[in-house]
């Protein structure tokens, strides 16, 4: 039977190249984000290309009345969700602590905690209503260890590193697998939203090494979902060969 696969923050990096490996196994795609015309784009390609049913959703995770308003009004066909990719975030800047900007504090805790509590609660309840699923959060290797000026967005991601424990335990008797994808450098739009559109510095992140792609990290989702039903791949943290944790990296690689 066709699966149905939600997938938060399609309109770029990690979210459209999963929705792209998605289509091309045939799943039905529910993908969402707040770039309507990229979103648009992306959903007229992915059925022309590959014949596949594609519902976009355009919301900001962070607002509740639209989480709920698109979430809570799905018609009955598309209720049916087997998955949920949790994979909607950011960092907003890098700075030491005392020089904090406060908008960038709201706007990653708001986006890659509250977004991710509020597209989680009512889609695992459609879960439970239809028997079960599967979710998968995008953490970070900054959820896993922290880096200098990453505070706010390290704290974040080990926010979706809790939740993601709570997750399993909370689903462990509703038939709901939940695992975790924690991804070291990978080059897309990230450091450009980071460092506010700062090309220059953004493209330093990657000077000297080979980054992962967004398609690497979704070649590791569709193995995840392809696991047989007995298995559960709770916890994956993929880095690029050059990255040894969140700061070191050998940058020698040309
Ligand atoms: P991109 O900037 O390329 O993509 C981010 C996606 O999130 C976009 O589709 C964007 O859509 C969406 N998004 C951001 N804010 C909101 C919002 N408020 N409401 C709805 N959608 C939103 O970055 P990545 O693909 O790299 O990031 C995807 C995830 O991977 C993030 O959670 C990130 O933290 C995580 N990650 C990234 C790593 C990297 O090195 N790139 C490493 C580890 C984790 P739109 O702007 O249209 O709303
Ligand atoms: C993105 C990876 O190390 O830039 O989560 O924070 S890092």
């Amino acid at each position: 039977m066709t699966r149905t696969a939600l997938i938060t923050g399609a309109t770029s990096g990690i979210g459209e190249a999963v929705a792209e490996a998605f289509a091309k196994e045939g799943y039905r795609l529910i993908i969402t984000g707040r770039r309507a015309e990229k979103l648009t784009l992306l959903a007229g390609k992915l059925k022309e290309q590959y014949n596949v049913e594609v519902l976009p959703l355009y919301f900001d995770v962070r607002v509740l009345d639209q989480v709920e308003e698109n979430l809570l009004n799905l018609s009955e066909a598309w209720k049916k969700i087997d998955i949920l990719i949790n994979n909607a975030g950011l960092a907003a800047g890098l700075a030491p602590l005392n020089d904090g900007s406060m908008d960038d504090w709201e706007q990653m805790i708001d986006t890659n905690i509250k977004g991710v509590l509020y597209v989680s609660r009512i889609v695992s309840n459609l879960m439970i209503e239809n028997g079960g699923g599967h979710i998968i959060n995008i953490g970070s290797i900054a959820g896993k260890s922290v880096y200098p000026n990453g505070n706010v967005y390290c704290a974040t991601k080990f926010a979706v590193d809790a939740l993601s424990k709570g997750m399993m335990m909370d689903f462990n008797q509703k038939n709901i697998k939940v695992s975790q994808v924690c991804p070291g450098a990978v080059e897309t739009e990230f450091s450009k939203v980071r460092f506010k559109g700062d090309e220059k510095r953004a493209s330093a992140v990657y000077e000297g090494f080979k980054p992962l792609t967004a398609s690497d990290i979704a070649d590791v989702i569709l193995y995840i979902v392809k696991a047989p039903a007995h298995v559960n791949i709770s916890d994956v943290v993929i880095l690029p060969a050059a990255q040894a944790s969140a700061t070191l990296f050998n940058r020698k690689q040309s």
